[in-house]
């Protein structure tokens, strides 16, 4: 049996990757597609525990190195999950990777190279499809929430780190998400299908960091 594709949806907030990777796993369900959705944080372990704690509460002092190294514990927890679903042929949609780690934690001023090493290893997504938008899009959306992160100033130091990995990583995709949600997602949909039919076509291995 050929493994599913490991595809990774990133962007900053109100970009629309929560509600585009729910429907794109009914879209690839609807074309007999085998297709399961996951996010980072995975707030339900442990480690996901205290970064939710962390997100939700300002005052949470907690060393920058710390919630780096927990937010790719919480990656590493899950690796033999993802092995397992995508050897049984399940594509996985996942809603943010280690990208948004490295971009978080070095828009707060860490070296993008630190950030780095504790991922290596981890699995190599096939897609990383990146939902663009323009910063008066972001503003046009509903406002941001109470969390951690949420304020314009960090989203642009964010989206100007996605913009490196867009031209420095092989697997990345700009996909212009200032249209109509049902136009984004068709061509979210067509990326995953090209990419599922890719793995399939050439029975890849897994890839990793
Ligand atoms: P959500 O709003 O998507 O739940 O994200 N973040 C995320 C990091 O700082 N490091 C990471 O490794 C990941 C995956 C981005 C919650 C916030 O957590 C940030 C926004
Ligand atoms: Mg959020």
């Amino acid at each position: 049996m050929t493994r599913g594709a490991f595809i990774v949806v990133e962007g900053v907030d109100r970009c629309g990757k929560t509600s585009q990777t729910m429907k794109l796993v009914e879209s690839l369900q609807q074309k007999n597609i085998k297709a399961e959705r996951m996010a980072f944080p995975d707030r339900t372990t442990w480690t996901g525990q205290v970064i939710s704690n962390y997100l939700a509460d300002k005052n949470c002092k907690l060393n920058d190195q710390a919630i780096h190294l927990l937010f790719t514990a919480n990656r590493w927890e899950n690796v033999e999950k993802m092995k397992e679903k995508l050897s049984s042929g399940i594509t996985l949609v996942v809603d943010r990777y280690f990208y948004s780690g490295v971009a978080f934690s070095a828009a707060k001023g860490m070296s993008i190279d630190w950030c780095l090493q504790p991922e290596i290893g981890l699995l190599k997504p096939d897609k990383v499809l990146f939902l663009r938008i323009k910063s008066d899009t972001q503003k046009s959306r509903p406002g941001f929430g109470e969390e951690r992160y949420e304020t314009s100033v960090m989203q642009q130091k964010v989206n100007k780190i996605y913009d490196k990995f867009s031209q420095s990583e092989d697997n990345w995709k700009i996909i212009d998400a200032n249209s109509s949600f049902d136009e984004v997602h068709e061509d979210l949909l067509n990326n995953i299908v090209e990419s599922v039919q890719n793995v399939a076509n050439s029975n890849a291995p897994f890839k990793y960091l």
